[in-house]
């Protein structure tokens, strides 16, 4: 797929597409999907791989779409990029999420080395500027952690007491409350504690049932893995593998919500990559089902 594939430029220039079963997106690579549902709408933000092959991640943009029926799907101009945020330099655009609050939308979004900074719109398609012109999260809040890109892959979650909480990490899985403004930690950084599978980067925060829910890409290469407690900062208890290791991609990058009336995991694989690397990755969903218990069953990858 070329890195000049159709691309939506100026506002209202949108791209629609149909989803022709997974990957849902062929004309870009695309990788760590987060998803938010606004009304009656789905949108998909989605890190965007330029170029593969064997030389590593080149992110330079995050990409934003839109679905009412999980089929047909709208592409909007490219709502922000690395160079929004002048402190992470030549960083690439790793994973984040956007989340709604005080009619604005915040995009909170990781940069290797730089760590993670959190991007603000009025409309979920943005565009997005940086919120605070600073990092939010550097290296020196992953105390445990002796490597350059430990502070990457932030999930945000809002629990049902309007309390808004941070997780990222890799390697180890930090966790802190933001405060109201979204844009400033409140109090201190907190670690979770693992005991199962080990964690690798990727968390996503989700309730169920009044459970909490914490799914993370684990080992590597990467399957996802995932563990329920009854407070957001645990303990929490192993559940099992949630998915297996995404076809020709190392990585695997999860998103779990529920959308009219039904739950969908959101990833990615290298399902259009035939350069043998892992570094050209697309984004697929599949459906979610629980048993009674709550546990989740294990997902079933599909090409349809
Ligand atoms: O896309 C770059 C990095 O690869 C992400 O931040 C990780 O979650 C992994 O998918």
């Amino acid at each position: 797929v070329p890195a000049s594939m159709v691309q939506p430029v100026a506002p209202g220039d949108n791209f629609h597409f149909t989803a022709k079963g997974n990957p849902i997106i062929t004309h870009h690579y695309t990788a760590d999907p987060a998803a938010m549902v606004n009304n009656d709408t789905l949108w998909l933000f989605a890190g965007h791989d330029f170029e593969g092959g064997q030389r590593g991640y080149k992110m330079k943009d995050w990409l934003a779409f839109s679905t009412v029926d999980m089929k047909t799907w709208t592409e909007y101009p490219v709502p922000m990029k690395i160079t929004d945020f002048a402190w992470a330099k030549s960083g690439d655009a790793y994973a984040g999420q956007v989340i709604a609050r005080n009619g604005k939308y915040y995009w909170y979004i990781s940069t290797n080395t730089y760590g993670i900074g959190v991007g603000v719109a009025d409309r979920p398609e943005g565009p997005y500027k940086d919120a605070i012109g600073k990092p939010l999260l550097t290296n020196k809040d992953c105390f445990a952690s002796n490597h350059s890109w430990a502070c990457i892959d932030p999930a945000v979650f809002i629990d049902d007491d309007g309390q808004a909480w941070l997780f990222w990490g890799n390697q180890q899985c930090y966790y802190a409350k933001l405060k109201a403004n979204m844009t400033e930690i409140d109090g201190e950084v907190k670690q979770i504690q693992f005991e199962g599978m080990r964690f690798t980067e990727a968390p996503w925060v989700h309730k169920y049932q009044g459970k909490y829910y914490l799914s993370y890409a684990t080992e590597f290469p990467e399957k996802t893995a995932y563990a329920i407690a009854d407070n957001i900062g645990g303990p929490y208890v192993y559940k099992g593998i949630l998915n297996d290791l995404a076809g020709n991609s190392n990585t695997n990058h999860q998103a779990i919500l529920e959308f009219k009336n039904q739950w969908y995991f959101i990833y990615h694989n290298g399902g259009i990559n035939t350069d043998g690397g892992s570094f050209s990755r697309s984004v697929c969903i599949d459906k979610l089902f629980y048993n009674t218990d709550g546990t989740i069953k294990r997902i079933v990858m599909t090409t349809e």
